[in-house]
């Protein structure tokens, strides 16, 4: 049988918690029926007493190298996401590697900061990532902290600012924004927006609890890109990221007396009736 294979790249870091990050990503990619691959550009680990996160970035040599063996495969990539980039030099490099290749979708997760956490990983990143790849995105995925920096407006405490910030970025060039809202701004429900530059649509759910979220904006952002890979127009691609990692956060599980992430096998395991 010849079957159609699809490439998606992201360019992320490594969480080794295995909740966010490349596992987001890659694993995401796979449950979308994907051929996934990775350019690895950061390393976070934890402390074990504090949880406190510590980032390692990867030389851009070693980056480089993985742009020239990814882009040395044929079939082309459809969909290319970025998550944690780490460093100033590496977001320069990874806005060129995005403008000299042609890929249809680019999806910008503009990592600044862990979710659930007001502990800014890499903050020196925020102004390259909004000068240089946010004009190039398809689509970004801003956490609210992220949307406040992105937009210059300050983080939102209300879905009328989040509204703000998505057309504040919208400005810059990004072709759709998703907000991700979590359960900052409204009580017991779990709000996201997408603005698509005319018209703002509200995807909201009941708040799972306990909330084992640990790599859901990560794990949402993949989806989003492979929805598109799959060419859903932007709003079915949100619609079935949000019905995906919604699935991921009822079956997700404490991992330790830190962090609980996702688990996301769930949306295909429920449909298989295996919970
Ligand atoms: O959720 C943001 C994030 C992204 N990428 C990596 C991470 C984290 C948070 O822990 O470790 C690699």
């Amino acid at each position: 049988m010849d079957q159609e294979v699809i490439r998606a790249l992201t360019i992320a870091g490594s969480d080794a918690s295995g909740g966010a990050g490349m596992a987001a990503d890659l694993t995401t990619f796979g449950e979308y029926g994907l051929y996934g691959q990775v350019a690895l550009t950061t390393v976070v680990t934890m402390d074990k007493e504090t949880w406190g996160h510590h980032v390692t970035s990867l030389a851009t040599s070693l980056v480089e190298a993985q742009f020239e063996t990814i882009a040395a495969g044929t079939k082309p990539i459809t969909a290319v996401k970025t998550g944690m980039l780490g460093t100033c030099d590496i977001v320069e490099q990874v806005a060129r590697f995005l403008r000299e290749n042609d890929f249809k979708y680019i999806v910008i997760d503009p990592v600044l900061a862990c979710k659930g956490t007001d502990e800014v990983l890499n903050p020196e990143t925020a102004d390259s990532i909004r000068e240089l790849l946010l004009p190039i995105a398809t689509v970004a995925t801003p956490n609210l902290l992220e949307a406040g920096v992105m937009s210059g407006l300050g983080t939102p405490t209300s879905l009328n600012e989040m509204k703000e910030a998505a057309k504040a970025i919208h400005a810059l060039g990004t072709k759709y924004v998703v907000v991700k809202g979590g359960k900052a701004v409204e009580a017991e429900t779990a709000i996201d927006i997408l603005y698509d530059g005319e018209d703002f649509t509200v995807f909201s759910n009941l708040m799972i609890e306990p909330a084992h979220t640990h790599g859901a904006g990560c794990t949402f952002s993949a989806a989003i890109t492979a929805g598109l890979a799959l060419d859903l127009d932007i709003h079915q691609a949100v619609k079935k990221a949000k019905d995906y990692v919604t699935a991921a956060i009822e079956k997700g599980f404490q991992y330790n007396d830190f962090v609980g992430p996702l688990f996301r096998p769930a949306y295909r395991l429920d449909k298989q009736g295996r919970f």
